[in-house]
């Protein structure tokens, strides 16, 4: 077997198992690296995270298919964990769709979640979202099935992501999403919601039957543990965007710091170790390498 199949197939086995693939939201190669070190089960390539840490953009859909792929393919590469790559809601549509799936297939990525949200979409937890459209589920469940029958391989895993609560459509629409993703060949369902106490969740998980792995972003009710997800219902819980925003808080107070003490000794204690960094990528094995004769 190929690392992609070792991947893919370690992804699947984790969302039929009892215990929840813990997943990290990653925004590039290092943190992607550091999952594994802290025993992550599986990265998540943040749409939102690459938007703000390489870009500096808001996550409105202005980054591209290619540079996602890239993102997640540098991500691939620092990690031996499954990666599953946020590909909003394919770029575009029916034939981005496909596209996707065949490309981030091909770049040996373990899987990819797609969302039904219209181009150009908007960050779900984005405040003040009215109701809003979302691509007919007619559609979605087409383009899904159209993307599935386009992977070469079995392994590749393809999410199927609803927003119908974060739209505002309700747990029936919700339900009635998840199935026909489902009935299209979706090999997961992502429900994301922004419900603090749990309700809506609940309901629709009450109501939806299939036999499908589970899929949550506990970002917005983020007081229940993964335990208390799989209990009810979740495969995989993803840990989205809490390494950026530590990222972001840390590198601000270091800023800040150094502006007022205007010498690097005032933050040496709070930061990371030059010769940590060194270990971190492996230096010393390069160098050794590279030095060592054939
Ligand atoms: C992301 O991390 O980009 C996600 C999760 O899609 S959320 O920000 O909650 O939409
Ligand atoms: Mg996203």
């Amino acid at each position: 077997m190929n690392q992609a199949s070792v991947k893919r197939q370690a992804l699947r086995d984790g969302l039929r198992s009892s215990e929840p693939v813990m997943t990290l939201g990653a925004h590039d190669a290092l943190s992607a690296k550091l999952a594994e070190k802290y025993d992550f089960d599986a990265v998540w390539v943040s749409g939102f995270g690459i938007c703000t840490m390489t870009y500096a953009m808001p996550d409105l859909n202005l980054v591209s298919m290619a540079e996602t792929l890239e993102a997640a393919v540098r991500m691939d590469a620092a990690t031996s964990l499954p990666v599953v790559a946020d590909c909003d809601n394919g770029f575009g549509g029916y034939s981005n769709f496909v596209r996707t799936v065949t490309q981030f297939e091909r770049a040996g990525i373990a899987g990819i979640c797609i969302e039904d949200n219209t181009f150009p979409k908007r960050n779900s937890l984005y405040r003040g979202q009215s109701v809003r459209e979302l691509i007919e589920t007619s559609e979605q469940a087409r383009r899904i099935r159209a993307g599935k029958n386009a992977q070469q391989s079995e392994e590749f895993v393809l999410i199927a992501r609803v927003e119908a609560l974060i739209a505002g459509h309700g747990v029936e629409a919700a339900v009635e999403r998840a199935n026909a993703y489902t009935d299209a060949g979706a090999d997961a369902i992502l429900i994301h919601s922004r419900d603090k106490s749990l309700e809506e969740i609940t309901a629709f998980l009450d109501a939806f039957s299939r036999d499908i792995p589970l899929v949550a972003v506990p970002t917005l009710f983020p007081d229940f543990t993964a335990d208390e997800l799989s209990k009810l219902g979740f495969n995989m819980v993803i840990y989205a965007n809490q390494a950026m925003r530590a990222s972001v808080a840390a590198m601000e107070e270091t800023m800040a710091t150094l502006r007022d003490e205007r010498r690097p000794s005032a933050v040496d204690s709070s930061i990371a170790a030059v010769d940590y960094i060194f270990d971190l990528v492996g230096t010393r094995e390069e160098i050794q390498k590279s030095e060592s004769a054939d």
